[in-house]
């Protein structure tokens, strides 16, 4: 990996760690005792749709750094679209960028984003750092949860802002485990919630890769109005499958990615 790239995915996870403090124990868990052990398939991003801050801009910082623009997904009842981004170099995470089509929202959504948005500088965006920055606004307690009744994702982002929301384990270099499911039991044993929406592992070999996510963790959020312990970040675990060239499948699969965005649920 070049210097840029384990510069950038150094700093996001010293900023994910700070709100995921179960990270480090899933690594130690997974890895025994070598950190090195543990390999990341991807993490992902969230943001609007809003030129300012949209899916394009976060990406740029990745492009600007040898990543190339691959798939694309659909959310139709979440309201969301995504890309996912990879790097020649494989050993490189791949990237999967997700934006809410905030004009599809209420009225009531749409102003309330906007105003999150309007306090950001535009500047701030072109920077890498961006990327790991959190919010840049106030927001109250009565708001995020006004915002959750009608999108999840909206106030997460409201309540987290910018960070990667999940670093996700390549189990297919675990030298400990084999299957989805071996990781799976030893996370529960060690008393960790996983993402039950449709099911505990997500995917199946016939579309070349199985994933499963721990419930995120809950951290402290400062709001405006008095703080509150709400989900963060959770970790994510993905195994895949060699297609008929022999190459293993490098994208995602929109039916499992749709429940996956379900472990920032509360519960
Ligand atoms: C992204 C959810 C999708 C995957 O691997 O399919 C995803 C998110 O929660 O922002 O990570
Ligand atoms: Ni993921």
């Amino acid at each position: 990996m070049s210097d840029a790239v384990k510069q950038l995915f150094g700093a996001l996870w010293d900023n994910y760690l700070q709100v995921t403090p179960s990270a480090e124990k899933i690594h130690q868990l997974l890895g025994n005792t070598q950190a090195s052990d543990i390999i990341n398939d991807h993490i992902a991003l969230r943001t609007f749709n809003l030129d300012k801050v949209s899916l394009d801009k976060l990406a740029q910082h990745f492009i600007n750094i040898g990543y190339e623009q691959c798939g694309e997904y659909h959310f139709e009842q979440k309201k969301l679209y995504a890309r996912h981004f990879e790097h020649p170099d494989a050993t490189a995470p791949k990237v999967f960028i997700s934006e809410l089509l905030v004009d599809q929202c209420s009225p009531e959504l749409q102003a309330i984003v906007q105003k999150l948005v309007d306090e950001i500088d535009a500047d701030a965006v072109n920077r890498p750092e961006f990327l790991y920055s959190g919010t840049h606004w106030q927001v109250s307690h009565d708001t995020y949860q006004q915002l959750l009744q009608e999108s999840e994702y909206a106030a997460w982002m409201a309540a987290w802002g910018y960070r990667a929301n999940h670093f996700t384990v390549d189990v297919n270099a675990l030298s400990e485990f084999e299957t989805l499911e071996s990781v799976n039991d030893a996370l529960k044993q060690a008393g960790y919630t996983l993402n039950t929406a449709g099911g505990e592992i997500k995917g199946s070999p016939d579309v070349l890769l199985e994933q499963s996510s721990t419930m995120a963790d809950k951290a402290e959020v400062a709001f405006s109005d008095g703080t509150h312990s709400i989900p963060s970040c959770f970790y994510e675990f993905a195994r895949r499958y060699q297609q008929a060239d022999g190459r293993f499948y490098t994208g995602f699969v929109a039916a499992s990615a749709d429940k996956i965005f379900e472990s920032t649920n509360n519960g």
